[in-house]
């Protein structure tokens, strides 16, 4: 089979995931051993201006999503107006070169606009939050597929501090917020797939078991209050001096397969401000650690998509956070600053192609 074709396909299972034999069935798509979509977070404006970048975007995916564009602060940066240029041009794009796009993200602490702190009362959390959920899912109903419905609701280390993590939503609203935008988005599209996605499960440390068992925690109580939940999306910001938890990882795993979900790897790229400058010794290092994190994830089942945070090294937000501190440039992503494939990229392509 075509490999966009069977994109339409396994994006197609999340399309009919409402139902408890579709969910069977998607869960049994993503164990098999066909290929993989693989894609990347994409800034809209470089597919216009960055011919090189362009390319490779249509060379190497099958999957997009905005790496902002659906944010509120994208969207809704001033009150009573929504601002859709971003992600109508790059589900155009998709459309036009026979990709899936993903939405990200609906509810999240962070990219929020100032006027938002201003909603002070739970109604009117909820008020604003279910207006953006109409508006936006509405406008894209039967179009992208899957859905970020809540980002990052966990906090950074649930071993000492709340385990939801501050936002408006939690503040204002209280945890029945990720119920509440599960329920309303499928409500609005019904045929969507519904995600939760969030970071730092990988590594063996006591915060990433705490961060697992609490995210258990949340999906577990969603899955029995029958919350319509069908995907888990595993970022996979993958510090680069850290070991993979492979056993964390496949347990993990293994309970949210076991309640029914399919998994995405949303985000992933390597983290590399630690690691050695020498260039080549760091590549082997990120791709071994994504060897290791897709195979972890992989051993227990295969995940429904794989997607990098950026796919070149020229644009990514680790040195946001992250930059190293002897001047080097970042290195976490499969394409490095020229487009060329990375050792990152072999493993990435390894992993995705069809079992035979
Ligand atoms: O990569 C994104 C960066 O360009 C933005 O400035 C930032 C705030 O909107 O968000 C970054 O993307 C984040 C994603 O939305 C959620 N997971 C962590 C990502 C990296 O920070």
């Amino acid at each position: 089979m075509h490999r966009r074709q069977f994109v339409l396909g396994a994006m197609g299972a999340g399309l009919s995931a409402g139902s408890t034999s579709a969910l069977a069935q998607a869960a049994a798509k993503e164990c098999s051993r066909a290929a993989i979509p693989y894609g990347a977070a994409i800034r809209v404006d470089l597919l216009r201006d960055d011919q090189e970048y362009r390319r490779a975007v249509l060379g190497n995916c099958q999957l997009v999503v905005g790496e902002g564009g659906l944010k509120w602060i994208d969207l809704r940066p001033e009150p009573g107006k929504f601002h859709f240029d971003h992600p109508d041009r790059l589900l155009a794009f998709a459309d036009a070169n026979g990709m899936r796009m993903r939405g990200h993200t609906l509810a999240w602490y962070a990219a929020m606009p100032k006027w938002t702190e201003a909603i002070s009362t739970k109604a009117e959390a909820e008020r604003v939050l279910y207006e953006h959920i109409d508006t936006v899912v509405g406008r894209y109903k039967g179009r992208i597929p899957s859905w970020d419905v809540v980002n990052e609701a966990i906090s950074d280390n649930p071993a000492v501090e709340a385990p939801m993590r501050k936002s408006i939503w939690q503040d204002l609203i209280g945890t029945q917020h990720v119920e509440l935008a599960l329920r309303r988005t499928a409500a609005v599209d019904p045929n969507a797939q519904l995600v939760l996605n969030d970071f730092g499960f990988e590594n063996p440390t006591e915060q990433c078991r705490a961060k697992r068992a609490a995210f258990l925690r949340l999906v577990r109580d969603l899955k029995d209050r029958d919350a319509p939940l069908h995907a888990i999306g595993l970022q996979g910001h993958l510090p680069g001096e850290k070991d993979i938890d492979k056993d964390g990882i496949s347990s993990f795993v293994a309970e949210l397969h076991g309640m029914g979900l399919s998994i995405l790897v949303t985000e992933l790229d390597v983290i590399d401000d630690k690691l050695p400058r020498d260039r080549a010794i760091r590549d082997d290092i990120v791709a071994s650690r994504v060897r290791a994190f897709l195979q972890a994830v992989g051993d227990v089942c295969r995940p429904e998509a794989v997607l990098t945070w950026g796919i070149s090294d020229r644009f990514t937000w680790v040195p946001i956070w992250f930059r190293r501190k002897d001047g080097e440039p970042n290195r976490p992503l499969p394409l490095d600053a020229n487009y060329r494939p990375k050792p990152m990229m072999r493993v990435i392509r390894e992993f995705t192609r069809a079992k035979l």
